[in-house]
This record gives C-alpha cells, structure tokens and sequence, in this order.
C-alpha cells in the first residue's frame, strides 16, 4: 500500500519533517570502548592466531561461565547453530515442543535436523510457553520441551521441569534473549540440560555474530566442543558428526569487550525503560511491559502491549506513524512461527490451537534501545506518541489498519 505525500505530511508534527534525521533501529549495537577492543584484534593478530578454539575464546567462555554460575560455556559462531547442535548432542528426534512466539530460528533448528516442531501457545502475562498446554501436546514421539525466554523474562521453569522429569523429556532452553537476567533470583543459563545464548549484533552483549551453549552437564559440553569442530578429537581422529560452529578470535575480542561494559550497558537499557514508561505514561491502551522487580535484568526490549480495544489507533497505525518518523519500530515476532514457512504449509491450521500466540502478535510493539539511544530521543518518541493520539481520529481514517509486508513497510516510511 503507498500512501501519498499529504498522508506523510499529515504523520510528520507539527507539519514538518520527520522527527529523527537518522533511522533509529531496534537492534543497533550496544558499543564496548574501542581502544579495548582494538587492543585485543592486535593481540590475535600478533599472535597469528585467529580461530579454533584460541585464547581469547576461552577467555570468553570462562568469563560468561562464571556471570552465568554454570560449569560449561562452549562458545559458537552463533545461537542458531549452538541451537542445532545441542539438539543433535541431545539425541533429539521425532517432536519437540516449542512456543509459536519466538523469533523463526527457535524452529528451524530442529525443523533443519527433520525434527517436527511441535507448536505451543504462551501465556498472556509472560509471553512465554504455557505449560498446561504443554502437556497437552506431549505424544509417544515427542523427546524434548525447548522453553524461550522471551524478551529475558524467564519461563515457568519449575513446571516446564517437573513436566519434563514425569514424562522423561529432556528439557532446554532458548536463551538468546536472557543474558545477564535471573529467574528466581538465579542466573539464566543453568537451568535444563542446557541453554542457548545468542550474541548476536542486535543483542544485549555482544560479539558481532556469536552464541553459546551453557551446561552443567559434563559429557554434553565435551562433545558439542567436539562437534563444533567437524567432530575431531585431535588431528586425524573424528569422534561424532559435526560442523563448523567454532567462534573466531575477533568476534571473542568483540564479545569480551562487550562484557566489560555489562553493568553500563544494563543501567542504561533500564533508565530509558523507565523513561519510556514515563513518556508513555497515560496513553489509552499503550503499556510497556514489567520487568519483575525482584529479579535482574538486562531491558534490553522495550515492548509495548497496545490493547486494541482501548487504543484510539490500531498497532500497525502506530507502526506507520512511527516509521513516518524513521523510528523503525518492530513487531516482533510477527506473524507467529506457525505462520512462517514451511511450518504454514505443513500445518495451516495451526493457528487454531494458539489463541494467545495469535493474540499477542497483534499486540506487540517494540521499540529501540540500547546505547544508541538518548533520553532526548525518548522523549522526542513520546510526543510523536502524543501527537498521533491527539490526530487518531484523522490519521485512523486515513492510515491503513494493518501493516504491508517488512520490505516495502520500512522502505516506505524512511
Ligand atoms: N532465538 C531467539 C529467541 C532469537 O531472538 C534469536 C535471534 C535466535 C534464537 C538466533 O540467534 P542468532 O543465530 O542470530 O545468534 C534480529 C537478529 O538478527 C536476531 O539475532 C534476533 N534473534 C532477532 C530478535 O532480531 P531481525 O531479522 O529482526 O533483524 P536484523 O538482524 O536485520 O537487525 C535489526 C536491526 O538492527 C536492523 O534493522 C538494523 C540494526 N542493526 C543490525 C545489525 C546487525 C544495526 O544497526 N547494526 C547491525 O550491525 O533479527
């Protein structure tokens, strides 16, 4: 859908450009200091050693051991392949029930070893799996319960663990969103046979492209060491089946130097949360979601659940609004894994059995954080808030109710 030029004029307040030169982006890096990081690419260099397994991997393991309160910290070049292979460390085969709300990589992982994801609705308060339901998806095929903690807020693990331990299941967890956050007052990372750490760019700390599997479980980290390597256990001798899942020296000097930075980075990410809930504050039908108070956490997602029968504009009229003024919200994880393929084409109905899923992703709205972002821009994000909602009666007659696709979406609105 194209909107013309007097709608864009209409979006921009008060009747001039738009509010930010630049795009803001969900996802821009949070930066570590430079000479730290340039000082650690020098060492790799000197030593002319640049991958496979080197001292600044490790280096980075032990450290994200210990911030974890885990045994193990095996390090790969990213959370999709440390997912995958866990998996196949595990001996996952047949089922393995996931939530439909998270981000596409969750499934393909098992999808990728000709594993049926199995679709799990969530729960309205946290976003994460619903263990009742669960339960109920649980057949003679199905080995493993794969939990994500959506957004950094951890998921029923008690429950997802007693349900595991009655039906002899394995039980692991996506926890690419989750570094730096507790549950019950303990670390992420040490719950479940194991779980799965992203690094990604777009993430609290960072290395460019990196994940990692955090366990406790001994004879799990020895060999998805072995199996990140092409499976050898020393020249010549290949143990199991493997790949290449090995993080470089670089991206280990970028996630170090990203670790340096943890604690201001996690202050930072919380005081624009707070400012976002402040500049927010009042709007009908716009709320950003609780972080538990009692738990630490990194903020790195400012999610908005905008409730669709308070809101004066709809979701996606918000999304046009913002994007007007190259605040490139997101709508994570829309429209649902089960809507994605190839899972749409194996199971088109599935959405019938996902209410909530199929809820919450017309509900949710995130906006961007991180080092990136000022106060002043938060500010600045807040009146285009107040803007719209004063206009909602004009711009909801005239901006089209629902979103068009990504591509065009960002491309028009920059
Ligand atoms: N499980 C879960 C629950 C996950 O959320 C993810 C990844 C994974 C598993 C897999 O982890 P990895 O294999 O990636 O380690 C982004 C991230 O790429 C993805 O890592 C993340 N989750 C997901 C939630 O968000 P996209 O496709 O939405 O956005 P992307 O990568 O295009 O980046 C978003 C925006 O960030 C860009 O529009 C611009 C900005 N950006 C991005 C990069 C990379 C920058 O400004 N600078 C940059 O260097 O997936």
């Amino acid at each position: 859908m194209n909107a013309d030029q007097s709608l864009y004029s209409l979006l921009h307040t008060p009747d001039g450009p738009p509010a930010f030169a630049e795009p803001l982006h969900v996802g821009r890096p949070n930066q570590g200091d430079r000479e730290a990081l340039f000082a650690r690419f020098t060492q790799a260099l000197d030593r002319n050693w640049l991958s496979n397994d080197g001292p600044l991997v490790r280096e980075f393991e032990d450290r994200v051991a210990a911030i974890l309160g885990v045994r193990h910290c095996v390090a790969m070049c990213n959370a999709t392949v440390a997912l995958e292979i866990a998996i196949r460390a595990l001996g996952l085969s047949g089922e393995v029930i996931v939530p439909a709300y998270t981000f596409v990589a969750t499934a393909h992982a098992l999808q990728w070893q000709e594993i049926r994801p199995v679709f799990c609705d969530i729960r309205p308060d946290t976003h994460n799996l619903d263990p009742d339901c669960v339960e109920r998806l649980i057949t003679p095929r199905t080995t493993a319960i794969l939990g994500v903690h959506v957004w950094g807020r951890g998921c029923d693990v008690d429950r997802l663990a007693e349900i595991a331990r009655r039906r002899n299941l394995t039980l692991l967890f996506d926890a690419a969103h989750a570094f730096g956050c507790t549950h019950h007052s303990q670390p992420i990372g040490g719950f479940g046979k194991a779980e799965v750490f992203s690094f990604h760019a777009t993430k609290f700390v960072h290395s460019g492209e990196g994940g990692a599997i955090a366990t406790n479980d001994d004879e799990l980290a020895e060999k998805t060491r072995f199996m990140r390597n092409f499976g050898f256990a020393g020249y010549d001798n290949v143990r199991y089946l493997g790949t290449n899942g090995k993080m470089n020296e670089l991206s280990a000097a970028m996630g170090l130097t990203s670790l340096d930075k943890m604690d201001v980075f996690s202050q930072g990410n919380r005081e624009n949360y707070q400012q976002y809930r402040r500049v927010l504050a009042g709007l009908p039908g716009v709320s950003v979601i609780d972080y538990p108070a009692a738990e630490q956490h990194n903020c790195q997602y400012i999610v908005l659940d905008i409730d669709p029968d308070a809101c004066p504009l709809t979701r996606d009229q918000i999304v046009w609004v913002l994007h007007a003024h190259r605040v490139l919200a997101r709508r994570y994880f829309f429209p649902g894994v089960h809507r994605m393929e190839p899972y749409r084409t194996e199971d088109p109905r599935a959405y019938l059995s996902l209410p909530v899923t199929e809820n919450v992703v017309q509900r949710v709205l995130v906006l961007p954080n991180g080092s990136a972002v000022s106060a002043a821009a938060i500010g600045s994000i807040g009146e285009i808030f107040r803007w719209a909602f004063a206009h909602a009666k004009e711009l909801g007659a005239r901006l089209p109710a629902s979103a068009p696709p990504g591509e065009s979406f960002a491309g028009t609105a920059s």
